[in-house]
């Protein structure tokens, strides 16, 4: 009598239906686990499936049942029946294809790479409030990079320094100012205060210069008090908020995105902790799925990476990520990307940052293109002259690569430039 049936759930011969889910894994069987045992559990565990035969089984348990339909190497794919998925709900489709499989014993290891998702379940979204296209409107920036910087040290300072150091970076010509992953509201720098002073610096800005200012000024909490913070930036004129997705949780993004909707208020979500399951190659959840889901459920920007900065991302994944939050149709990628078509789902900025400096910036405009935000933060605060003088520095080196020049070239007539580069160079910070 066999005691389980997980090979019920492979048929290396099955086309799956056009209205199926699909998802693409990497996964190492355990010591004396066949591959189609293995990738039957994955398939089992993820829908129907359970470690052993049953009593009894309703015939609908059979439509409902995921199926191994391709094994190349490492690489399984599977299809899932859409009813097994609730329309609209990211957390159970996290629950789903993301749960308890990490833990299975008969897997060494376990990479969630990307999901194919049919229209009839993109349909259960809303994506981006704006898009890019809406964005780029919002803050009237066309045809070039939109450009913002950390006050650095990442937290530290007060409300009103703080405020200082955004009214500075602004008036070297960026158009935002970003807080930190873990500013929030502390006894030195309250976010009341903090929405108080960046109001009056971006007034004044924005007066003396008679461009459109903003910054992603960090509601990130539980949600009662990201709405109640939501509800202050609106109410001072705001037109972003920042949330750390990966911490907040998915739920609390998809509330959120329609509540700053119907605030006219975009989101900039930080990945902060992405990398505790991202970073892995061979085990956790991918980059792709992470900025998928995330535009899926309607962020308007996501961190994505440099390649050449400080923290960890090849040039092809970045670009590829890039992909995914802008393009209508992406195409697929043996091994990293499902093709998806969009549908009416809007599209979203990605977002460069980490240890950049102007000497980087061509190299990161040549992986992105302009559609992007580029963050600049220690790169400009830590110039010779200053925050003022490292802004101005960091859109020199976008003029250049605009103008298919190089650097040194630029920077003969380019004095902020010319002393980034005597400063940094092209250092690519560990
Ligand atoms: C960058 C940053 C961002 C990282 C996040 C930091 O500052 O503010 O949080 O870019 O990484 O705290 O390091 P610097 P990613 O520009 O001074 O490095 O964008 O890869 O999610
Ligand atoms: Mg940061």
């Amino acid at each position: 009598m066999a005691i389980d049936w997980y090979m019920d759930f492979v048929d290396l011969g099955y086309e799956p239906a056009r209205d199926e889910l699909h998802a693409l894994f990497y996964f190492e069987p355990a010591e004396g686990i066949s591959k189609e045992e293995a990738a039957g559990r994955i398939a089992s565990e993820s829908s129907t499936g359970t470690w052993t035969t049953l009593y009894s089984l309703p015939k609908r348990m059979k439509d409902l049942q995921a199926t191994v339909y391709d094994i190349e190497g490492n690489y399984a794919r599977i299809a899932y029946p859409l009813d097994l998925w609730e329309k609209g709900n990211a957390a159970q489709l996290e629950s789903g294809i993301a749960g308890n499989i990490f833990g299975m014993k008969a897997l060494r290891n376990l990479r969630l790479i990307d999901v194919g998702f049919p229209t009839e379940y993109l349909n259960g979204f809303k994506g981006p409030h704006f898009g890019m296209e809406g964005i780029r409107k919002m803050m009237r920036i066309h045809g070039r990079p939109l450009t913002g910087a950390v006050p650095k040290p990442k937290v530290g300072f007060d409300a009103r320094e703080h405020a200082k150091i955004a009214y500075e970076t602004w008036m070297g010509g960026f158009d935002f100012v970003k807080d930190d992953e873990n500013l929030t509201s502390m006894p030195f720098n309250r976010f009341g205060d903090r929405v108080n002073e960046m109001t009056r610096m971006r007034d004044r800005a924005e007066q003396e210069t008679g461009d459109v200012k903003s910054a992603f000024i960090n509601i990130t909490a539980e949600t009662a008090t990201m709405q109640e913070r939501a509800r202050m930036l609106a109410d001072h004129g705001w037109n972003y908020v920042m949330i750390d997705v990966v911490v907040a949780g998915t739920s609390a993004v998809q509330t959120m995105r329609d509540y700053c909707s119907d605030l006219g208020l975009a989101i900039h979500a930080h990945r902060a902790m992405h990398a505790a399951f991202t970073r892995n190659r061979k085990h956790g959840i991918s980059m792709q799925f992470l900025v998928k889901l995330m535009r899926l459920i309607g962020v308007s920007q996501i961190h994505t990476g440099t390649a050449v900065g400080k923290l960890t991302g090849s040039k092809r994944e970045v670009a590829l990520l890039a992909n995914v939050l802008r393009d209508q149709k992406v195409k697929a990628v043996p091994h990293i990307l499902i093709d998806q078509d969009w549908g009416s789902i809007r599209s979203a900025f990605p977002v460069s940052s980490g240890g950049l400096h102007p000497g980087l910036v061509p190299d990161v405009l040549d992986i992105y293109g302009k559609d992007l935000v580029l963050l600049v933060s220690g790169g400009i605060h830590g110039h010779p002259k200053g925050t003022r003088a490292g802004a101005i520095a960091t859109l020199q080196a976008v003029e250049a690569w605009n103008e298919k020049m190089s650097l040194d070239e630029k920077a003969k007539s380019s004095p902020e430039l010319a002393l980034a580069l005597e400063k940094w160079g092209y250092y690519r910070p560990k």
